[in-house]
């Protein structure tokens, strides 16, 4: 790793007073990030090998279906390579390539196991030229293809992987609109159109489906694409929508999934953005009266500083994440959901998730604040204070006792632990933002096409 000359940096940001700190080297903190990454993958080899995810506190495997996906390693390889440890990622290939069994009658999440499987797949496929990954995806990209035969063209929530039944006629946008980027890979590696077809179908039918403000609602019938859910945010069960509207604009050129970001992201900041006497945030509004229904925010909120980057808004983008780290230093470590006008806690659980981070990633990349590398550090030493356990990493039940919780997703790996290693690695560890967008699991779709 190419060293790089110390930094001073401030932290004690918004009006505690600017105290001049001097910071590690940014190649130091990424070796400290590596070095956590390694332990968690150790505790995950040593007590969970083969199965979906490690309980970091019974030290007990844990599968979300009768036989495992190998969730863990699928999502952490890129990662892996990506940090050069190379036995690892050599070792989690070879599992995954020879054990990986798509064909279980298992009925599985559609988005999940898109975002993590198929596109960990994709990733690690691009990453090491290794065909049988691209075989695993096409194999699971077909398999996932059921969903979309409802009458609107809005994809069902499940799917069983082996029959191929369909089920879950009630969704959300995030549910329905986050298959585009993987989908879109998918075909052009392949050279078969009906996997990008199929997904942007579902994004321009959810579009449409828009109410006379532009904005959409909680949840939606595929059935008869009817809402039944009239409630608009940003946040779970809606945000990536918006994020693939963006992102599939950038990765293939798509000129209409563009009209259709343009279009939502200017009702969203004159609806549903909010400037409180706290900050700038995002809440819930009524999809048809834009009458503000609620004043919450939360850690999954906090992906869309980076999305605003990404388009190009970094006024907002910066603003916003003034707010997320507000959230984050108001209680140590972010609660999964807040008041903003009160600044408490509704939800107080942290499930070892990435947003924030992800979002520091990204604007300390576009606008090269040192800023963003003081909330990187202080993001890193929370997580290892607060949710480092013996042999991996914990979610908190409560981030004000600091309780911990049996539970280690494997998005630390995919994206919290990736993100805050990438905002600290030399810029040439990965080809961002020019060559590459990041799926909603922070895995690096590389246009090479
Ligand atoms: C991830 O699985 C994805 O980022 C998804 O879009 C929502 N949240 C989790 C991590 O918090």
């Amino acid at each position: 790793m190419r060293p790089i000359a110390a930094l001073f940096l401030s932290v004690g940001l918004f009006g505690q007073g600017i105290v001049s700190t001097r910071v590690a080297d940014r190649a130091e903190l990424a070796s400290r990030v590596r070095a956590e990454a390694l332990h968690a993958w150790q505790g995950y080899k040593a007590h969970a090998w083969g199965h979906d995810e490690l309980r970091p506190l019974s030290l007990q495997p844990r599968d979300w279906h009768e036989g495992s996906l190998l969730m863990t390693p699928v999502d952490a390889l890129d990662t892996l390579i990506l940090m050069g440890l190379k036995d690892e990622a050599d070792e989690a290939r070879e599992l995954i390539a020879t054990k990986l069994d798509l064909g279980q009658d298992i009925r599985v999440k559609g988005f999940e196991i898109n975002i993590r499987i198929l596109g960990g797949l994709l990733s690690s496929y691009q990453l090491t030229g290794d065909k049988r990954l691209l075989a695993l995806a096409q194999d699971l990209g077909d398999r996932l293809l059921p969903l979309f035969e409802s009458p609107t063209g809005l994809p069902y929530m499940y799917v069983n992987l082996k029959s191929g039944k369909v089920e879950g006629a009630v969704s959300n946008p995030a549910e329905i609109g986050t298959y585009a980027l993987e989908f879109g890979v998918l075909s052009k590696l392949t050279g078969k159109p009906v996997y990008y077809v199929k997904a942007k179908r579902a994004l321009t039918e959810l579009f449409k489906r828009r109410s006379r403000l532009g904005l959409v609602g909680a949840e939606i019938n595929v059935e008869t694409g009817v809402w039944t859910d009239r409630s608009s945010h940003i946040s779970g069960g809606i945000d990536s929508y918006y994020e693939y509207l963006l992102k599939a604009s950038i990765l293939f050129k798509d000129a209409d999934c563009a009209r259709m970001w343009k279009a939502s992201a200017k009702a969203l900041n004159r609806y549903v953005a909010d400037e409180a006497p706290t900050g700038l945030w995002y809440g819930t509004v009524d999809m048809d009266t834009g009458k503000r229904t609620a004043t919450t925010f939360g850690a999954l909120d906090a992906f869309y500083p980076a999305v605003l980057a990404l388009s190009g808004d970094l006024g907002r983008a910066r603003r916003l994440q003034d707010s997320t780290f507000k959230m984050w230093t108001t209680f140590g470590i972010e609660p999964e959901e807040m008041d903003y006008m009160t600044m408490k806690a509704l939800d107080k659980g942290y499930v070892l998730r990435p947003e924030a981070i992800e979002s520091a990633y990204y604007l300390s990349t576009f606008t090269k604040d040192p800023k963003y590398l003081a909330m990187g550090r202080s993001y890193l030493d929370a997580l290892v204070s607060r949710c480092r356990t013996a042999e991996a990493y914990a979610a908190l039940k409560d981030v004000s006792t600091g309780e911990q919780q049996d539970q280690m997703e494997s998005f630390l790996f995919a994206e919290t632990l990736k993100y805050l290693y990438l905002l600290f690695a030399p810029p040439e560890t990965l080809d961002f933002p020019k060559g590459v967008v990041f799926n909603t699991e922070a895995h690096p779709f590389r246009k090479t096409w």
